[in-house]
């Protein structure tokens, strides 16, 4: 047999072979997609094989099921507005131990496997690192064996597809379900009924005891899809639960009984609408009615599905609830479960104040994504009161006996009550969830060592006054499964052969590659590996833009959601900088760079869709000069999603994480590129700091001030003119954005970058670090020429990978916060 060395040795598709394959293939064919192996175009054939490998899912996820249940497991529900999935097959083939089969069955048949894997469209359920975070967590779920479920939205469009028109984004919407999707299955059978709007009645029972009844205005169904999420070995099949909003069955408009209350709400959201679209802002809070309709919706479908399930064992004993059921809010998005299980529990299961509020901060558990002030969720009070009325008295009812208690630890101090309460008084009242989510949960965390730091000193500072140790560090990670094995195969195999095939599982094998680092033949093969993939991208590049560039370039690569903390400007302004040095010299000696950029900005986000214009206005010109003599090459790759991700971060040689320190939280390309080989150059924010811990100093390349450096500036009064004028590098390259050499025709078009960077105070402090970044920049092109220590620190910033695979994040919030146990599947 021509098998390589596979990782699974006892899956439940060990069974599977070839000729089992290539059958089940045709009979889809035949069977389910009405075609035949000679009519058959590629779509049909990825359909067909979806389909055979689905079969293999689909007895995993029986059994799994049926285990979990029997044993009434404890499991964690991860609560999350956004699921970043992005392609199914290739990772479902590869957890299943399927992937030489299927190609070797598809070949036979004349099919190229990786061919027809182009066919699946991304499910872009997401934004960005939040969205894809969850994606990563629930594969390290299935895989570890851990009892767990997600739960979210199931969105009509996914994040918009992205097009570049002259040099400008153009938002088209994503239709990723147009053709069908192989891998959900509907589930009309847990159908759940959600109410929005209406009053609420105060009723005085026999007891004396005031009930409140909520008479909603308007409900709708909530209808379930499922999605299996297979582990690595293919033993444990876990599922994502996604809910799609549709008008109810008796669309009780309970207008008649409520004499006419209910008026203007009749217009502002359909049943439909609710689903329809997944916002694109990230790290902004919009504010808008339809998004907070959104996290309502999918919340209230959850809570009652967990619900269901728990009473079906347990009946109306609330008494285990705790120990079976702990819920894990992806940011503040899905806060407002925590008074819908309040309301639940009082309203519906009539239990007392303070038991539900004792089930409810037994449950929940909170991660804070993010400092940044604009993407911390406030709600207008009266927006929750017209949408959630009931909710909304909850809300207050928390937060009185949250100030009793207060007020009991620091009396008569109003300063920290002002701080500490979930409603900010002011001209609007606001609801701030962020508040809300610490309150109503036993356990929060940051997303890497210096962001949970700061959360306790800077966002939360008094909380972790009142609780301390109740806001902890969970560092994130990746799934080493999507982003090593199945996104990099050639790599993959030379590490196989080098250490064996079990680092998937345990990255800190990854390890034992450290000893080969300055192997000469072990070297030459690492680069022969990336050289191969920087090919492969030049081919897609030279498709999809007709940009030819020089593979034996430096490929460096910035991919993230297009922001002004994640400082783009800052790599162009570097990019100028060189084209300048060029001019000025046309010896200037560098080795030849590619500089490659894929990014969305959200739609209303001005200089961030300005900063892509920039991005393509000054490539064009660059790209097409030739006194540049091809060493710089800048490409914009449009449409920036998990997919094309899998193929640019193969083939990086160097990795840009330069956000301003403090401002981002993790980052998590970081890890991915670290793993693949490519060196980063980047500041020491989020986990980059963690990241240089792993590998060392000397393969990594720090620059810039560290995050007490940028506070102490803001407090000296931090002048961007100072920079400008004092180093004239900077000041040319700033006022020649303001002609019109980039923008022929067009002066001015680039203008707005210079008037953030010096009229509106450059809040980033991209100035206060160009030239540090600069000089970071030529240790880079120094180290890159010596061909012997960049393979050296290539494979050492592989081979230190180990810590950043999710699976050791989930173990963190199992030991630290989850207390899960895990639960084998036969
Ligand atoms: C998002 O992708 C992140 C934070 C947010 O507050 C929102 Cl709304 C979206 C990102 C962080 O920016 C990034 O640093 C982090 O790695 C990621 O979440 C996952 O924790």
């Amino acid at each position: 047999m021509s098998r390589k060395a596979k990782a699974p040795s006892t899956t439940a598709s060990e069974a599977i072979n070839k000729i089992d394959f290539k059958e089940a293939v045709i009979r889809h064919l035949h069977c389910t997609l009405g075609t035949d192996e000679n009519k058959a175009n590629n779509h049909a054939w990825w359909k067909a094989t979806c389909a055979a490998i689905q079969e293999n899912v689909l007895e995993g996820l029986r059994k799994t099921q049926k285990t979990h249940y029997l044993n009434d497991t404890r499991a964690v529900h991860y609560f999350s507005a956004e699921f970043l999935m992005g392609r199914l097959l290739s990772n479902n083939m590869h957890n299943l131990g399927l992937f030489d089969t299927a190609q070797e069955a598809l070949k036979e048949l004349g099919v190229e496997l990786t061919d027809i894997m182009e066919e699946e469209p991304d499910m872009a359920l997401g934004n960005g690192g939040l969205g894809r975070l969850a994606a990563c967590f629930i594969d390290s779920l299935a895989t570890m064996e851990l009892p767990a479920i997600g739960y979210g939205i199931h969105y009509e469009h996914g994040l918009f597809r992205q097009e570049i028109k002259s040099g400008a984004q153009i938002e088209r919407p994503d239709s990723w379900r147009d053709y069908g999707n192989p891998w959900e299955i509907c589930r009309p059978e847990s159908i759940q009924e959600v109410s929005l709007y209406g009053y609420v009645e105060t009723k005085y029972g026999e007891n004396g005891r005031i009930q409140k009844e909520w008479h909603p205005g308007v409900t709708v169904k909530g209808v379930p899809w499922d999605i299996p999420v297979v582990g690595y070995e293919g033993k444990t099949v876990n599922v994502l639960r996604l809910w799609q909003s549709e008008a109810s069955d008796y669309f009780n408009w309970d207008v008649f009984n409520a004499g006419g209350y209910v008026d203007a709400q009749r217009e502002n959201v359909h049943a439909e609408t609710i689903s329809k679209v997944l916002y694109p802002n990230d790290e902004t809070e919009a504010g808008k009615e339809l998004r907070l309709v959104q996290q309502y919706f999918f919340c209230s479908c959850s809570l009652k599905d967990i619900i269901r399930r728990y009473k079906r064992a347990h009946g109306d004993d609330w008494s285990r609830f705790v120990e079976q059921v702990v819920i894990q809010l992806n940011d503040t998005h899905p806060a407002i479960a925590i008074p819908e299980l309040m309301r639940i529990l009082v309203d519906r299961a009539e239990l007392d104040w303070d038991k539900a509020w004792n089930i409810c901060t037994q449950v929940f558990a909170y991660t804070n994504h993010t400092l940044l002030p604009e993407a911390l969720e406030k709600w207008p009070a009266r927006m929750i009161e017209k949408i959630l009325p009931r909710h909304l008295e909850i809300i207050y009812e928390i937060n009185h006996r949250f100030m009793a208690l207060v007020d009991k630890k620091w009396p008569g101090d109003n300063e920290k009550k002002a701080k500490l309460s979930i409603i900010e008084e002011g001209n609007e009242k606001m609801v701030r969830m962020g508040n809300l989510s610490v309150i109503g949960s036993f356990a929060v965390n940051g997303v890497a060592e210096i962001h949970s730091h700061l959360v306790k000193q800077n966002l939360f500072p008094e909380f972790e006054a009142l609780w301390p140790g109740k806001i902890t560090n969970v560092t994130n990670g990746i799934t080493p499964r999507r982003w090593l094995k199945a996104c990099n195969p050639a790599l993959s195999a030379l590490i196989d052969k080098k250490i064996g095939n079990d680092w998937p599982l345990d990255l800190n094998k990854l390890e034992g590659l450290s000893k080969h680092a300055e192997n000469k033949t072990f070297q030459k093969q690492f680069m022969q590996v990336k050289h191969a993939n920087k090919q492969r991208l030049a081919k897609e590049i030279k498709h999809s833009l007709d940009i030819d560039v020089d593979v034996n370039a430096i490929f460096d690569v910035q991919i993230k959601r297009l922001h002004e903390y994640k400082r783009q400007h800052l790599n162009l302004l570097h990019i100028m900088a060189l084209y300048r040095r060029i001019l000025e010299n046309p010896d200037y000696d560098m080795h030849p760079r590619v500089f490659i950029f894929g990014a969305k900005a959200a739609p209303g986000y001005r200089l961030a869709k300005d900063i892509i214009y920039a991005i393509n206005m000054v490539g064009n010109k660059i790209n097409n000069d030739p006194r540049v003599k091809n060493k710089i090459k800048v490409v914009f790759m449009p449409n920036y999603r998990v997919s094309l991700a899998e193929k640019m971060i193969p083939a990086s040689d160097v990795s840009e994480q330069i956000s301003t320190a403090g401002k981002e939280a993790s980052g998590t390309g970081n890890m991915k590129l670290a793993l693949n080989g490519a060196l980063t150059i980047g500041t020491l924010d989020g986990a980059n700091i963690e990241i240089a811990e792993e590998v060392g100093d000397d393969n990594i390349f720090i620059f810039g001030l560290t995050v007490d450096e940028v506070d102490a500036l803001k407090n000296d009064g931090y002048n961007p003119l100072d920079y400008y004028y004092r180093d004239a590098e900077i000041k040319a390259i700033l006022d020649w954005l303001e002609t019109d050499y980039f923008t022929p025709g067009q002066p001015g078009a680039l203008v707005s970058i210079k008037q953030s960077l010096l009229d509106e105070g450059d809040a980033y402090m991209v100035l206060a670090d160009f030239r540090a970044y600069s000089d970071a920049q030529i240790k880079v092109d120094e180290a890159y020429r010596d061909k012997t220590r960049w393979a050296k620190m290539a494979i050492i910033n592989t081979a230190k990978m180990g810590k950043f695979t999710s699976d050791r994040s989930i173990q963190d919030y199992v030991d630290k916060i989850w207390k899960l146990r895990a639960c084998e599947v036969k």
